[in-house]
């Protein structure tokens, strides 16, 4: 089928100085010649150049633009594509896209024009993923992770495996194809080593995953405490705006807030919830079940505990209780009610060494849960914010902090659930092999390995995988 020709508005609608319109398909330069007749025909190449926009309906000027056109196949869609810049707003975009809907172009659906550089060899699904991610980066980490798969860091490793495997497959084929060959035949231990190569390789694809899917939804960070212990000081001091109500009443707080927020250089979204007492009220014990729920989903919980306040039972441990597996930085907050010695945070993440010399004596014990980090901090003077927010980085990505910057990340569950079920056919292929199953039959493991890497990478790809992957891009990409 003959594709047809798209446009849309790339840019956000609203006020702004600029608005970019693409086009893309074998009619762009019909449409061109009738929105912008100024221009000659054929229009210049790859070089932007000023006309009059018009309403082809009766020739009046919307607009005075800079048009660039890209020839197919070197364009980003691989067809013939131009972009038109316009003055923002949002009826001059409107008015050019109309236009160029009236000269005979069709709106595009969301990730249309992704889709087509994908369909004519332009990226590979994986790559057209960190396309996505790259519009969707709201974080350093994500963006960086983004760029590296974009430029083919993922695909290329995964092109690697697929290829290790097929390597395994002819090396097999071939033996079973030609037995009365000469070649010796190749052990089977250095076929299993081969195939425990390449599901090693996968494993450790596999381990970035749970990391690289919170790159892009953020971390839950659950912030935790008696009632009026600063959580939502710090919540707001975190944020950097007063986003939570703070009152010297406690049960100030009855329902959850979340915000997103970069800590550290790492997406999170942070959570303040109701102070937890035992003896509460009833919207109070409504907002506390609300934290408890968030407790337990969490990725990480700050537990406050005010400088000048003792570890109190029974509702400091309910953390404990309710998160036992979440890992927990207790963080002394109010740091500024006692004078500083330093100057700065008590602060010390796991892996260095927790110091247990705080605040006060003999608090913050067992009780607090699986303790992975203390931080004395004022959300008054801002004493320990950095160093907590580094903490929280280090702690939840600990797994991307150790790794080198360029090495593949799998961001989404269709990668991880790609790259799973490819190790799960090698695993299956090597227990076979042991298990004296004749190499034809085994090597069909094999085969369905390689078709899981080649629907991840979109050498083959059914409709409905297309469908997700652009679904969720926006208009315009
Ligand atoms: N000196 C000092 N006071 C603080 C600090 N943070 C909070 N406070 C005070 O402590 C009181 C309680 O603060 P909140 O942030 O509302 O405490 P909370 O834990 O959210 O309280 P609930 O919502 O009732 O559970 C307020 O009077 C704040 O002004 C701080 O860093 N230093
Ligand atoms: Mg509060």
């Amino acid at each position: 089928m003959k594709a047809d020709t798209i446009v849309a508005r790339s840019t956000p609608p609203g006020r702004g100085a600029l608005a970019v319109l693409r086009l893309s398909g074998p009619a762009t330069r019909r449409v061109l010649e009738k929105v912008a007749p100024e221009l000659s025909a054929p229009p210049p190449v790859r070089r932007p150049t000023l006309a009059h926009l018009v309403n082809p309906a009766d020739g009046s000027t919307l607009d005075r633009g800079l048009v660039t056109f890209f020839p197919g196949p070197a364009s980003y869609t691989g067809e013939d594509l131009a972009e038109l810049s316009v003055h923002g707003g949002v009826l001059v975009s409107a008015l050019v896209e109309e236009a160029c809907r009236r000269a005979g172009a069709r709106q595009a659906e969301p990730g249309e024009f992704t889709r087509r550089a994908y369909l004519n060899g332009k990226l590979d699904l994986v790559q057209a993923e960190a396309v996505a991610d790259m519009v969707d980066a709201q974080n350093a980490a994500l963006h960086r992770t983004a760029v590296h798969q974009m430029d083919g860091g993922l695909s290329n490793r995964l092109a690697e495996l697929r290829e290790a495997l097929v390597e395994l497959e002819a090396l097999l084929v071939h033996q079973i194809d030609f037995p009365e060959e000469d070649d010796p035949p190749v052990p089977v231990a250095t076929v299993l080593e081969r195939a425990g190569a390449v599901e090693a390789h996968m494993e450790g694809l596999l381990a970035t995953a749970p990391e690289g899917e919170l790159l892009r939804e953020g971390a839950l960070a659950v912030l935790a405490g008696r009632p009026n212990t600063g959580k939502s000081s710090l919540y707001n001091a975190l944020l950097g705006e007063e986003r939570a109500i703070v009152t010297p009443t406690p049960g100030t707080t009855r329902d959850a807030l979340e915000a997103r927020v970069q800590m550290g250089g790492f997406p999170f979204r942070l959570v303040d919830t109701a102070g937890l007492r035992s003896q509460a009220g009833e919207v109070e014990r409504m907002g506390i079940e609300v934290a408890r729920r968030y407790l337990a989903g969490a990725d990480v919980i700050l537990l406050c505990l005010p400088v000048d306040m003792d570890w109190g039972e029974p509702e400091d441990s309910f953390v404990a209780e309710w998160a036992p597996q979440v890992p927990v930085v207790v963080v002394r907050s109010c740091a500024d009610r006692v004078p500083s010695t330093d100057g700065g945070a008590e602060a010390s993440a796991a892996d260095e060494g927790a110091s247990d010399v705080l605040g006060g004596a003999g608090d913050v014990p067992e009780g607090a849960g699986s303790v992975a980090g203390r931080v004395m901090a004022s959300a008054r003077s801002g004493q320990g914010l950095q160093e907590l927010r580094t903490l929280l980085g280090r702690l939840v990505f600990s797994g991307l902090v150790k790794m080198d910057a360029e090495a593949p990340v799998l961001t989404r569950r269709r990668q991880r659930e790609g790259v799973k079920d490819a190790r799960g056919e090698v695993a299956a292929f090597r227990q076979a092999l042991r298990d004296g199953v004749p190499a034809e039959a085994a090597v069909s493991h094999l085969r369905s390995a390689e078709t899981a890497l080649e629907e991840l990478l979109g050498v083959i790809s059914p409709e409905e995988i297309l469908d997700q992957v652009f679904a969720r891009f926006c208009i315009g990409k």
